[in-house]
């Protein structure tokens, strides 16, 4: 039988914002297995975690203080096995999302670096390097972090330590030997209670050569990517590493799969991290990142789809996470929007027209769904969740919002926490407020509101995931090449048929029992911006 990721659909949870059990205001293990059925009727095959490990959530928790255990903040170790016992009863499997390219600062290894002299065992699991000038009082190089400012901080003896992301994120060194064993050790750990994945975050950098000289920041930027050679990031040998965690996945039963997260701008490149011999899946980004058009939409599909099978795997689609600005959002955004200065919100961007946007991410979901490969779910997005942009600086939590000197507002907005309820405190998310505040248009939006409602987006997607489930067999797809323009139409065994048209008016709709469609449809025509399911025959 084909691996049961091929064709999954994984529901992402980002778990301080998922469900409170205690009423501290942050979501928690005990919440998420509360909801097992909420996510069991949902349809979904698969959980993805987002970090829930010890973390001083300098970002979000992807600063881990300890791999091997879990935030006191949001449960203990047998909170975890309870929620992986409740999820497996109810017949959903578990990918927790896993930080290898740095720790945080906070890591007793980190710890241990700082108080050992320059050139120890201790501080060549990370990357620290002498400063420039005759005490190391300037950086080894000019830098910049991800979140903004330099990448390199100072420790006081004339070393500096390398962070791609935030200060409190020192990037390890995966040239040594012992980090290399020690995640291993982390995996099987996982694995042995009974995780099925990993979501490896920032899959595409743990290999850089640092060999002296450093380029500065603006030969990096120079450096050709997609198919040149970087100093930091894609490196065929970042490969390797991933070789040696097959092996250890593939001594499970089932063997133990993995999802890269690589934000690289090429289906070729990124198909090498999917490989089998590899981590088995990457995220492919292409849709997220693409405008509302039927031609740039079916572009990307066939090239992911021929680039996945040419690697030996099935390629996934992905509309929302955790650090993006939300599709429902996204798509009610004029085309060509800057989301940053959108976020910013300073009064002169055209104002969203939700209503569109929501329609769209309807559309595009059963799109998606209807596609070959796994479809990888944000939490709220079942909702139609718009991004919460009007968030008050002071409750701002994102370090790119710290570290970007307030012109950035970062990924707040989309870590909102769920309604589950039309009122109460925190709309139901726990007994008491939310870490983040929720908006008024939240308790319309509720899971309470929408299991009331059949024409909800909630019930949509139920319904899609059942029908999907129902029909799904083999990978094989079908374009029909008669389609009119703005207008994608393919076919799945069994008669399945799915068509999405992305102009603004309606076109003739072909024959078929309607199975579903993503906005009410008037007598034989397919509106704009909505998606039909039909089954066909012959
Ligand atoms: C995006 C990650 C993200 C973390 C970053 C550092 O790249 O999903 O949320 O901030 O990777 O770990």
């Amino acid at each position: 039988p084909a691996a049961w990721w091929r064709q999954a659909v994984v529901y992402q949870i980002y778990p301080r914002s998922f469900a409170d059990s205690n009423g501290d205001g942050i979501g928690d293990l005990p919440g998420i297995t509360s909801r097992a059925g909420y996510l069991r009727e949902l349809g979904i095959d698969a959980v993805w975690l987002s970090p829930f490990y010890p973390s001083a959530l300098a970002d979000g928790g992807y600063d881990v203080d300890d791999h091997r255990d879990v935030d006191p903040k949001i449960g203990t170790l047998a909170q975890f096995d309870d929620m992986v016992a409740a999820l497996k009863a109810a017949g959903i499997r578990l990918i927790v999302d896993i930080v290898p390219n740095h720790t945080s600062d906070r890591h007793e290894w980190f710890r241990a670096a700082l108080a050992a002299p320059p050139g120890s065992p201790e501080r060549d699991r990370y990357v620290f390097r002498q400063g420039q000038g005759p005490n190391g009082e300037r950086p080894p190089s000019d830098w910049t972090a991800a979140f903004g400012g330099p990448a390199w901080e100072p420790v006081g003896d004339g070393q500096w330590y390398l962070h791609m992301f935030a200060p409190e994120q020192p990037d390890l060194n995966w040239d040594n030997r012992e980090v290399r064993d020690d995640f291993l050790k982390t995996l099987q750990f996982w694995a042995d209670r009974g995780v099925d994945g990993f979501r490896v975050d920032v899959a595409n950098a743990l290999a850089k050569d640092l060999t002296p000289p450093l380029p500065s920041q603006a030969e990096l930027d120079a450096e050709d990517l997609p198919d040149g050679v970087h100093r930091l990031l894609d490196r065929d040998e970042v490969h390797e590493i991933y070789e040696e965690w097959r092996e250890l996945f593939d001594r499970y039963d089932p063997p133990r799969t993995a999802v890269a997260e690589a934000w690289v701008r090429s289906a070729h490149r990124r198909a090498r991290y999917a490989s089998p011999e590899g981590l088995g899946q990457a995220f492919n980004f292409d849709l997220l990142l693409a405008s509302w058009d039927a031609t740039e939409f079916r572009k990307i599909i066939e090239e992911n789809l021929a680039h996945a099978r040419s690697a030996g795997t099935s390629s996934t689609w992905v509309f929302s996470n955790h650090d993006v600005v939300r599709h429902a959002t996204r798509y009610a955004l004029p085309a060509g929007t800057d989301l940053k200065a959108w976020l910013l919100g300073d009064g002169t961007n055209p104002p969203a027209d939700l209503e569109r946007g929501l329609r769209r991410a309807r559309a595009a979901t059963l799109l998606a769904l209807a596609l070959p490969g796994s479809t990888y779910l944000y939490q709220g997005e079942e909702l139609g969740l718009p991004e919460v942009a009007d968030l008050p600086p002071e409750v701002l939590q994102d370090p790119t919002w710290i570290r970007s000197g307030g012109t950035h507002k970062g990924r707040d907005g989309c870590r909102v926490p769920l309604p589950w309820a039309s009122s109460g405190p925190s709309l139901g998310f726990g007994p008491g407020p939310a870490h983040l505040p929720q908006p008024a248009v939240f308790a319309e939006l509720s899971v309470e509101r929408q299991e009331a409602d059949e024409a909800s987006t909630l019930a949509l997607y139920r319904r899609a995931l059942a029908e999907r489930r129902r029909l799904q067999t083999a990978e094989a797809m079908e374009w029909a090449e008669d389609a009119p323009d703005d207008v994608v139409e393919l076919s799945r065994p069994n008669g399945w048929t799915c068509i999405t048209n992305f102009g603004e008016n309606p076109v003739p709709l072909p024959q078929g029992r309607l199975i579903l469609s993503s906005a009410p449809l008037p007598e034989g025509a397919l509106p704009g911006d909505t998606t039909v399911w039909l089954e066909t025959t012959g």
